[in-house]
């Protein structure tokens, strides 16, 4: 009985350690910024580079692998037949990587865009007034970048409209490559009700205008009811002052 007791008790007391230990091992954010990649492997896109040391991104390029160390360098191995592997003298620190089908694209820390590769469409020639980016994806054969202002450019092979940017596409906050195709996820606007003076920006002088209006609604000065119900009242300032800051768009 003692036995069983001291079993069962023991039992208790390292089945939850167990349990941590083995949550500790498997737990996902034990992150290292070592790279692995497997798949086809014709070119040695899926041989990681023995010095290729701590990453913080990767990209994947047509037969071709892309790697930002943390120090801001770039590395790429795989297919290169066309140098898109090939290590790029006065890059300078990088803050994002992208991959074309074979072309590589780096964004330097200045924002300016830099890329390298098959180069028979354009897509490596940086237009000279891109300007200042925030983000850059590949396609197949054409490049893309999001400029600062939130506008979008492509370049380089333009066989199916690909580089054709619609004029009605407005401020975007990402881009993406398909082989033939671009994508751009369009700035959602936020609806801004707490906003009295229409000025997309709610801050003092619109709650002033709201205090200013403290009972005096009932009587046609319905601007700053908040919330439409014809009345000003505490309501209306809950919603200003949730949306205080929030409504810069
Ligand atoms: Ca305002
Ligand atoms: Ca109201």
């Amino acid at each position: 009985m003692k036995t069983m007791h001291s079993y069962r008790r023991c039992l208790q007391l390292f089945v939850p350690l167990f349990a941590v230990v083995l949550a500790v091992v498997t737990s996902p954010a034990l992150a290292d910024g070592t790279v692995r990649a497997w798949g086809n492997n014709d070119y040695g896109q899926c041989n990681i580079p023995s010095d290729l040391g701590v990453c913080t991104q990767i990209a994947g390029g047509g037969e071709h692998t892309i790697a930002l160390r943390a120090d801001g360098t770039v590395r790429a191995w795989g297919w290169n037949g066309y140098g898109a592997c090939n290590n790029q003298s006065n890059l300078g620190v990088c803050t994002q990587i992208a991959g074309g089908g074979d072309h590589t694209i780096a964004l330097r820390a200045d924002g300016t865009v830099r890329a390298w590769g098959y180069n028979a469409q354009g897509q490596c020639t940086i237009p000279s007034d891109l300007g200042v980016c925030t983000q850059i994806a590949g396609g197949g054969y054409h490049t893309i970048a999001l400029r600062a202002d939130g506008t979008v450019r492509a370049w380089g092979s333009n066989s199916n409209g690909q580089c054709d940017i619609p004029p009605t596409l407005g401020v975007c906050t990402q881009i993406a490559g398909g082989h033939l195709h671009t994508i751009a996820l369009r700035t959602v606007t936020i609806p801004c009700p707490a906003d009295i003076t229409g000025n997309n920006v709610v801050d003092g002088v619109d709650l002033a205008s709201l205090l200013g209006a403290w009972g005096t609604s009932g009587q046609g000065q319905f601007d700053t009811d908040v919330n439409n119900d014809g009345i000003v009242n505490g309501a209306d300032l809950a919603i200003m002052l949730a949306g205080w800051g929030l409504c810069s768009n």
